[in-house]
Formats: structure tokens, sequence, C-alpha cells
């Protein structure tokens, strides 16, 4: 498929897979660091996320401490993936760990726009993206992504039954029968291999089946601003200030190709609130 025909079906469907971007060895090396990392969680913390299975926070000061990670944000792969679609010099913001563990619950549908204030949210530039990898073969029974295509631009009746925010009693599966966790009949599930791509708008709606196998399935959700230079000022204002990244370290110590992702605005622009609601989508 050509690029072009690959960013045309990322606008109308807003998500798009690659896939084979990570080889079997990369995947091996995040499994490991992923499990690590977990392994050092609280058990509350498992009880806090039941419907996400955990929601562990990746940031600069996470990829400056594993080579891992470092090697991952800024992977030629994931770079390259993102310059076929037409973004050439994108941004990283944070990620997630996130691990549903062995017959764990659906995840709710949301989105994860945060920007609904801003004119952009409402056209095909994407202010920001998740790239999505699973660490292990996703399928319906052991938690596959589903997704609403073209939701990041159209009003989808979920929008007027889901809730405003990620409550507790979505986080911890309180009530089944929430509209969080109903199915409709225009989602599709988006199955994938371990070391493909998932790259998709924060603003589609997205959900995932329950863990129904005896494994632990483990997502990196990690956030981009594919096209953070192109963006109006205000919009890149509001991108840095909601972004709290890590201090730049001294440059004898930083990793050059990471450095290039750090968002960095120093303009006057002034910053557009943030809201969580898409308010003006119909
Ligand atoms: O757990 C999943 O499959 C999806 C994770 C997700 O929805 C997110 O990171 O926003």
């Amino acid at each position: 498929m050509e690029n072009s025909e690959k960013r045309n079906q990322f606008e109308r469907d807003g998500f798009y897979v690659f896939q084979n971007i990570l080889d079997a060895e990369t995947v091996d090396s995040l499994n490991t660091l992923c499990d690590r990392i977990l392994s050092e969680q609280d058990p509350e913390h498992f009880e806090l996320h039941k419907t996400t299975g955990s929601m562990v926070l990746i940031d600069y000061l996470t990829a400056y401490q594993h080579r891992v990670m470092s090697d991952f944000i800024t992977h030629p792969n994931v770079l390259g993936a993102l310059t076929k679609l037409g973004f050439d010099d994108p941004k990283f913001g944070h990620g997630r760990i996130i691990t549903k563990p062995p017959h764990s619950p659906p995840l709710f549908w949301h989105e994860d726009g945060r920007f609904w204030n801003d004119p952009v949210s409402y056209t095909t530039q994407p202010i920001q993206v998740f790239l999505m990898y699973y660490l292990v073969d996703t399928t319906p029974e052991n938690g596959c992504l589903r997704v609403i295509p073209g939701s990041h631009l159209k009003r989808h009746p979920l929008h007027n039954q889901i809730s405003e925010n990620h409550t507790e009693d979505l986080r911890t599966y309180a009530n089944p029968d929430d509209p969080g966790f109903s199915r409709v009949d225009d989602e599709i599930d988006v199955p994938v291999k371990a070391g493909d791509l998932v790259v998709g708008y924060g603003s589609l709606l997205h959900a995932s089946h329950a863990n129904d196998s005896d494994l632990r399935r483990t997502v990196l959700t990690m956030w981009y601003y594919p096209d953070y230079v192109n963006l109006p000022e205000r919009t890149q204002a509001t991108v840095a200030t909601s972004e709290k990244l890590s201090p730049v370290p001294p440059v004898a110590e930083q990793i050059p190709e990471l450095e290039a992702l750090r968002i960095e605005y120093h303009g006057n622009a002034e910053p557009i609130e943030i809201e969580w609601v898409p308010k003006g989508l119909k």
C-alpha cells in the first residue's frame, strides 16, 4: 500500500496497524523489563486498576534508567512507521504498562482526547496518538483491542452514554452492566501479533475484551505527538504544559535520539484549557 493510502486509512478509520515492527528479541526484552517493573508494584495498584490491569507510568526517567526502553521509544522501525504516515518529526510524551492478568475483566469504552477545547481536535490533524504494542499475540479470548472506526471525528451514541471520567467504578469493574462494558454493532476487533504496532488517534473510542486465557496480556501504550512541529502555537503550548516531562540530564548523559523527541515550547502563546469531553463532536 502507498504511504498516502496508509495516511488516508489512518485519517478515515482513526487507526492503522503496522505488522512486524519489533523483532522477537526486542519483544522478549520488553516483556522481561515490564514483568520486573510490574513485580515491583504494590498489590493495591492492581486492585485499583482491575479493568486495565495496571497503569504504570513510562516517562523520560524510565527511558534513561532502562536502555531497552529508550531504544524502544526511538526505534528506527517505530519512527519509520510514523514517517510512512507522513510524520517525520514526531515528539514523545509518556507511556503506560497495561497488563491484563489471566482471567480478568474487559476494559471499558473510552477515548483519551483531552484537547477538546481546541479546534484542531475536530480535524484530521492528530494532536496526540497512541502507539500500542501488545507483547503477546492477541485474540478476542485473551483481551485484544476493540475500536469503533471513525469515532475520532464523528459522534457515536456511546459518546452520550459513557462516563466522562475513568471513574473508580469503571476501573474496578463494580458494575458490569455499565454502558462502558457494552457491545456495539459497529465495533471491530483488532487482534495483532506480538511486535505489531497499532497507531491510533487518542480521541478514537476504544476498549478491550476480557482476558479469559491463563496467561498475562501486556500492552505498552506509548503517547506520541506525531505532528507537533506543525501544530498551531497555542496547541503546542497546551501540549507542552500538559506533558510533565522529567528534567533534561547533563549533556554527557543525554541520549540524543531520545532528546530529539522531547517536547519543547519557548513561545508566549496561551495554553488552551484541558477538556476531556468531546462537547463539539457532531
Ligand atoms: O488494554 C488495552 O488493550 C487497551 C489499552 C488502552 O485502552 C489505553 O491505553 O488507552
